[in-house]
């Protein structure tokens, strides 16, 4: 172990103090959100044994097919932050509506989350994560309406995932730079083990679901065929790696370096992806980190969100190796017309 490490709890305070003069409402906020983690974890590791395997019978708000530990993630992030005065609302995948918190009138922030992302792989032993950003409050938003707090995601203050993967990892940015945390489970306590992450400019994996090529736009396939071509200069053929859960895969591009597709196809026509929950923290993290967010077309940090549930396209990753997708993109675009 490091000769002193940096516990989370004390490197948010710090970063506050440095970049968000405030009471300290941001760093609870977070521990808060690490608090969740340090109950999802264990709970995971032990689905097997304790029934939180399997369907629960319900379908979530964008229709997918409801998990047992889906319905306890979402119910330990909304009682986690029912009663801290931290958040005026939260908005979840797993929740139709805006879920406004009573104690909430006087909070500064909301709170965006996909509280089990790669719930697919829930009963296979997969890697899963948590996805959260954080918007501050600008007042009169009332209950029930939810356009106010729809915001684009470059306005977020914070944002990250959590990595319930071989180690538990915590990822944040409060928009000065990425540090990643691993949980170090006697202490109970995330510890600084990532320090200013960079994601490199170009890598060596690309993820996406091979299984929708026939579906995709011809730019996408010409995209996935340039990668496959053998091009020992460039880094090619890229090697694919795919996991189930994109915050898995993303977490992979952060340090390795890469890029993760889920373009549009014929069951997903705006892309699978949620843009509020999935895909704005987690482009908010890796263009903080030094790589790209977008559509194949447009920053996802710069769209305008219509609904909390929006769909969006995504491509995300490595700074060159997204704009080699953009420009795929385009030139078949241009082709078409
Ligand atoms: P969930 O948040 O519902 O798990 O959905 C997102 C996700 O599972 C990503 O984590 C993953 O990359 C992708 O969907 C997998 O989708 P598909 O099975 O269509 O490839």
């Amino acid at each position: 172990m490091q000769p002193s490490p940096i516990t989370l709890g004390r490197h948010i305070i710090e970063e506050e103090h440095r970049h968000h003069p405030t009471t300290g409402e941001l760093s609870r906020l977070l521990m808060q959100v690490a608090f969740v983690a340090k109950i999802l974890a264990p709970e995971i590791g032990r689905a097997a044994l304790v029934g939180q395997l399997g369907l629960v019978g319900e379908k979530n708000p964008t229709g997918d097919s409801q998990k047992k530990l889906d319905v306890f993630a979402n119910q330990t992030a909304v009682e986690a932050f029912a009663e801290t005065g931290l958040v005026a609302g939260l908005v979840s995948e797993e929740l139709a509506e805006v879920k406004h918190i009573a104690t909430g009138a006087q909070a500064k922030y909301w709170l965006f989350t996909d509280p089990l992302d790669g719930s697919s792989n829930t009963d296979i032993n997969g890697s899963m994560g948590t996805i959260f950003g954080v918007y501050r409050c600008d007042g009169g938003q009332s209950v029930g309406d939810s356009t106010p707090l729809l915001r684009k995601g470059a306005t977020q203050v914070v944002a990250g995932y959590v990595l319930y993967g071989t180690s538990t990892m915590l990822v944040y940015t409060s928009g000065h730079g990425v540090n990643g945390f691993t949980l170090d489970r006697e202490l109970g306590e995330f510890l600084l083990s990532h320090e200013n992450i960079k994601c490199p400019a170009r890598g060596r994996y690309y993820s996406a679901n091979l299984g929708h090529f026939y579906e995709w736009a011809p730019g996408v396939r010409k995209y996935i065929e340039y990668v496959e071509e053998s091009d020992l200069p460039t880094g090619r053929p890229m090697g694919l790696r795919y996991s189930g859960a994109l915050v898995a895969d993303l977490h992979r591009i952060l340090v390795d370096g890469g890029i993760y597709l889920y373009p549009a196809d014929s069951a997903h026509r705006d892309g699978k992806l949620r843009l509020t929950y999935e895909c704005a923290p987690l482009g908010f993290v890796v263009e903080q980190a030094g790589g790209r967010a977008s559509t194949g077309r447009k920053p996802i940090l710069e769209i305008e969100p219509e609904s909390i549930h929006q769909r969006s396209q995504i491509a995300i990753g490595s700074s060159q190796d997204v704009l080699m997708f953009e420009k795929f993109v385009a030139e078949a675009k241009g082709a078409a017309q």
